[in-house]
């Protein structure tokens, strides 16, 4: 009884915040099933693409989507939570911002009998019982992979001495921590290489645009050969610096992380080397997983995407090499 009345209470919010009309109302009416989705904001068009899959998938399966974008506010998140938990919604989905800080918000979930997917980023706790499951890439592997390249890149042109500058993602977020973790592993025991500076880009074009002009500034023109970049907005940002500077330097290795359609186009354009994949499109994993939750079924604790790079020793001809 509680539960019903909670469920109208979502659906009227639901309703409110996506402006529906009748006819999905009644779709929604009709669903038996509220996921509550806390998305962390929209700092890139990864995180755009991410939230049209999850709410394009939700449709599709028939959910109704209570969603809240935090705007890149941890605070937001835990309230976003709080509220999904007022409303007894059937599954919190989320995307955390950074990985610490949730145990207490996420032992009120496990109180209220509601389970927690993660979606897209992990978190730091000792109490595993805290989430269901987690559905999104493997960072590590991503991370790998760009050093792999570099080590391949090195080996082709023969260097002896390369100077690597790392454009980092949100600080203490998952994707930052083990792209950097997987690219310091493969290359930190060959001499080559160097990383002589690491700089916050905060997943953001604009802080990427103003990461490169600090950079210039320190180091010259000539004061580094590769920038190691943790995603795609931050390389586009430094790409529009390169474009408008007289002078840029010519030979820079650009090695950059997701896959959106404008970085493989520069990749296809010669203007970057190595695009590591990491795709947004988790709304029908997260929801085929909502389906079996209902079923009763286990849920495997970690699903990780199939995932791969395209470089510039790839065919760019081939109709696979696409961004999304
Ligand atoms: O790489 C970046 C976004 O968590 C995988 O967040 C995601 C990252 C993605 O802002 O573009």
């Amino acid at each position: 009884m509680q539960k019903g009345f909670a469920l109208l209470l979502a659906l009227m919010l639901l309703l409110g915040l996506t402006g529906c009309a009748g006819k999905q109302e009644t779709e929604k009416e009709e669903s038996s099933i509220v996921v509550g989705f806390s998305q962390l904001g929209a700092e890139s068009s990864w995180r755009i693409a991410n939230t049209a899959s999850m709410e394009e998938a939700a449709k599709e399966a028939g959910y109704g989507l209570m969603m809240e974008n935090a705007n890149q506010k941890q605070e937001k998140q835990i309230d976003a939570i709080r509220s999904f938990i007022a409303y007894q919604v059937d599954v919190i989905v989320f995307s955390p911002i950074v990985e610490a800080g949730w145990d207490n918000v996420l032992t009120e979930a496990k109180q209220a009998g509601i389970p927690v997917i993660l979606m897209d980023r992990m978190i730091e706790t000792e109490d595993d019982s805290l989430y269901t499951a987690y559905v999104g890439a493997d960072f590590y592997a991503e991370g790998r992979r760009a050093g792999e390249y570099l080590v391949r890149k090195a080996d082709d042109i023969g260097a002896e001495k390369l100077r690597i500058v790392e454009i980092c993602g949100t600080e203490d977020s998952t994707p930052m921590r083990d792209r950097q973790k997987g690219f310091t592993d493969v290359i930190g025991q060959d001499e080559r290489f160097t990383v002589i500076d690491s700089v916050d880009g905060d997943f953001l074009r604009s802080k990427g645009e103003e990461c490169m002009r600090e950079l210039l500034e320190k180091y010259g023109r000539d004061g580094f050969d590769v920038i190691y970049s943790h995603n795609d907005s931050m390389t586009l940002g430094v790409l529009d610096v390169l474009e408008n500077t007289k002078d840029a330097p010519k030979d820079l290795i650009l090695i950059t992380v997701d896959g959106e359609k404008e970085a493989v186009d520069a990749l296809k354009a010669g203007r970057i080397n190595c695009v590591v994949q990491c795709t947004p499109d988790l709304g029908p994993s997260v929801m085929k997983l909502v389906g079996d939750l209902k079923d009763g079924k286990k849920l495997p604790k970690v699903y990780h995407p199939d995932e791969g790079s395209f470089t510039d020793f790839d065919d760019l001809t081939d109709s696979r090499v696409e961004g999304f």
